[in-house]
C-alpha cells in the first residue's frame, strides 16, 4: 500500500470514491420505493449511521406527500438507534430480518406493521447469494477508511458486509471517521467460501487462527454515494449482575469445573460462546473470578465481561463477528486497539458462526431463553406465543452444533407472574434433542443421555421455582396416566395451561 491511512488527511484515498462523496440526504435521494437494501451493523456496532436517519427523513415527507417509501433492511443483526429506531418511527421498513432487538421495530412487527424474518445468523449470507432473499438493490456499509486500490478497513463490526458488498447492484458507503483506524490488521475476511459442490473444508483449526484477509474489498465500480461521518457506536450499558444472574453463573461454574474433573474437557475448557443479555455476560464476569486460565472464545459478539477475562490475561484469544461494549468499555477497547488486535479477531458471520466450525473446535455454547419446558425444548425468541422478543440470532447456530450446548433463564419472569419453566414451550426454538444443559437459578440440570420422562424429572426438581414446582409436578403425574403416550407425556388441552392463565389473568399461578 502506498499511503497509510494515519499519514493521510481524510479516510477516502481512492480518488474515484472521493468524487462520488456526498452528504446523507443525497445518498438517501438514491434509495426507490419496496429497495432490498442490505446494511452493516452487529449489536450497536459499526451501522451506517447518518445514511437510515436521512433516509428516515425522507420517508416522513415520501408520506405526507402520499408517496410511499417503504423498504426492506437486511443487516448483520441488531444495530442501533439511528437505524432500526429511526426507520421503525417512520414505519418505513417493509421487511427486516435477521435479528433485531430495538423496541420500536419489536412493536411494528408485533403490530402487524411489517414482516420480520427470524433465521439463523449464519444462513444469512447464503440465502442471500443462493437468492432465497430476492435482489439486492443497495449495500450500505459502514468502514473505517478506504485504500486507494479499493480495499477498505472494516469497522467494529463486519456480519454479513462482504456477502453485501459482493450481491448489491449498487454500493454506499458511510466512512466514519469516529471509528480508529488502529481497527487495521483486526479482521480475518475468508474469500475462500465457495458455494456447494465447490465448497471446500474452511481451514480453520484455532478459535484465534487468521485464515484470511484484514480488508474489505470494495467494489468501486459499484458505488454510488460515500458519506464521511464521525459518529459513535452506541450500546446500552450492561447492568450490574443481579441475585439470580450471579447463582445462574455459580451453577454454570461448579458444573465446568465438575466436567474438567470428570476428564471431559481439559483445564483450560473449549472455546467459549457467550449469548446476548445481561445473563450471559455475568457468566463471563464469573468466569473472570474463577480458576480457569488460558480460555479461547468462538462466539459472535465481544461483550465487557470477555474484555475483562483478556484484560486479567485468563482469557488468551477471542474471535467473534462485532463489538458488543457497553458505552465506558467502548472508550477503553477502542481507545487501545494496537493492543486488542493481538487477541481479539473479528470474522464475518457466515465464518464466526459456521456450524461446521462450531462442531470441529468443540464449542462450549451459553445462551439465555425466555423459557424452557420440562422436556428441554426451549423458546428464544416468543413471548406467549406469538410476539416477537428479539430473534434466534445465533443461538441456534451454536445450540445444535456445540460440544456443550446450555440454555439459561431466571427461574421466574415479570416479578414471579410467570416461570420460565412450562408444561410445553409456547415456540419452539431449540428442541429436547440440542439442549444439553439447562440453567435457573435454582439450579442445573444437565440433560445428557436422558429419556423425556428422565429429563422432566430433573428440570421439576433442579431448575423449578418453589412456587412452580408443585404445579409442574401435578402436570407431569397425571400426563403419566394410563391410555396417555408414555414417551413424552402431555395432557394436550392443558399443555399451554399456565401461558392460558397468564394471558386471562396476569399471572401464571391460579
Ligand atoms: O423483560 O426487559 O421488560 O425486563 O424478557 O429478559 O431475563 O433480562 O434476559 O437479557 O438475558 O434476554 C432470551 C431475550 C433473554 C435473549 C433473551 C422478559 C423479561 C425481560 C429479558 P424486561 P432477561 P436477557 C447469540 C445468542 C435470543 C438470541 C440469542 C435473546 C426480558 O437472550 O434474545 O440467544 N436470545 N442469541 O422480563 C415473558 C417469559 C420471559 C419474559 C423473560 N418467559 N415470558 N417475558 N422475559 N422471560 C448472540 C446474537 O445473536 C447477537
Amino acid at each position: 500500500m502506498s499511503t497509510t491511512v494515519s499519514a493521510a488527511k481524510n479516510r477516502v484515498l481512492n480518488a474515484e470514491l472521493r468524487d462520488r462523496i456526498m452528504s446523507a440526504d443525497e445518498a438517501a435521494a438514491l434509495i426507490r420505493n419496496n429497495d432490498h437494501i442490505g446494511m452493516s451493523g452487529f449489536t450497536g456496532s459499526g451501522y451506517p449511521k447518518e445514511f437510515p436517519t436521512a433516509l428516515a427523513r425522507r420517508m416522513e415527507t415520501a408520506r405526507a406527500e402520499g408517496d410511499p417509501l417503504r423498504v426492506g433492511v437486511f443487516t448483520g443483526a441488531s444495530t442501533g438507534p439511528e437505524l432500526d429506531g429511526a426507520l421503525a418511527a417512520a414505519n418505513g421498513m417493509q421487511v427486516r430480518l435477521p435479528y433485531q432487538s430495538d423496541p420500536a421495530v419489536r412493536k411494528r412487527i408485533n403490530d402487524g406493521d411489517m414482516e420480520y424474518i427470524d433465521i439463523h445468523l449464519s444462513h444469512v449470507a447464503q440465502y442471500m447469494e443462493y437468492g432465497f432473499l430476492g435482489k439486492l438493490d443497495k449495500a450500505v456499509v459502514e468502514v473505517a477508511a478506504v485504500y486507494e486500490d479499493g480495499r477498505a478497513i472494516p469497522s467494529t463490526s463486519l456480519g454479513n458486509n462482504k456477502s453485501w458488498l459482493e450481491c448489491a447492484d449498487q454500493v454506499i458507503l458511510e466512512v466514519n471517521s469516529w471509528q480508529s483506524i488502529d481497527l487495521e490488521g483486526m479482521h480475518d475476511i475468508y474469500y475462500g467460501l465457495e458455494a456447494p459442490p465447490r465448497r471446500e473444508p474452511i481451514p480453520l483449526t484455532r478459535a484465534g487462527q487468521r485464515i484470511g484477509s484484514p480488508y474489505l474489498h470494495i467494489p468501486i465500480e459499484k458505488v454510488v454515494a460515500v458519506i464521511e461521518t464521525h459518529s459513535p457506536d452506541r450500546n446500552t450499558a450492561f447492568k450490574e449482575p443481579d441475585k439470580a444472574s450471579k447463582q445462574i453463573a455459580g451453577h454454570i461454574l461448579e458444573f465446568l469445573e465438575w466436567e474438567v474433573k470428570k476428564g471431559r474437557m481439559p483445564e483450560d475448557l473449549l472455546p467459549l460462546q457467550s449469548g446476548v443479555g445481561n445473563i450471559a455476560n455475568a457468566v463471563l464476569f464469573g468466569l473472570e473470578q474463577g480458576k480457569f486460565r488460558n480460555l479461547t472464545a468462538y462466539t459472535e459478539v465481544i461483550q465487557d465481561g470477555m474484555i475483562e477475562l483478556i484484560k486479567s490475561g485468563k482469557m488468551i484469544s477471542a474471535s467473534a463477528t462485532s463489538f458488543s461494549l457497553g458505552p465506558e468499555m467502548i472508550k477503553e477497547v477502542y481507545g487501545d486497539l494496537r493492543n486488542y488486535r493481538r487477541s481479539i479477531v473479528l470474522r464475518t458471520q457466515d465464518i464466526s458462526n459456521n456450524p461446521g466450525i462450531i462442531r470441529r473446535l468443540g464449542v462450549i455454547s451459553m445462551n439465555g431463553m425466555i423459557e424452557a419446558d420440562i422436556y428441554g425444548n426451549v423458546n428464544s425468541t416468543h413471548i406467549m406465543g406469538s410476539k416477537i422478543m428479539n430473534g434466534i440470532g445465533g443461538s441456534g447456530d451454536f445450540a445444535r452444533n456445540a460440544y456443550l450446548s446450555i440454555f439459561m433463564a431466571p427461574s421466574q419472569a415479570a416479578k414471579g407472574t410467570i416461570s420460565t419453566i412450562v408444561p410445553m414451550v409456547s415456540h419452539v426454538d431449540h428442541t429436547e434433542h440440542d439442549t444439553q444443559v439447562l440453567v435457573t437459578d435454582k439450579g442445573l440440570a444437565d440433560l445428557r443421555g436422558l429419556s423425556p420422562k428422565q429429563r422432566a424429572k430433573l428440570v421439576i426438581e433442579n431448575c423449578a421455582s418453589e412456587e412452580y414446582k408443585p404445579l409442574l409436578q401435578d402436570y407431569f403425574d397425571r400426563a403419566r396416566k394410563p391410555g396417555n403416550g408414555q414417551h413424552t407425556p402431555h395432557i394436550l388441552n392443558e399443555a399451554h395451561g399456565f401461558h392460558e392463565r397468564y394471558v386471562k389473568t396476569g399471572k401464571m399461578l391460579p
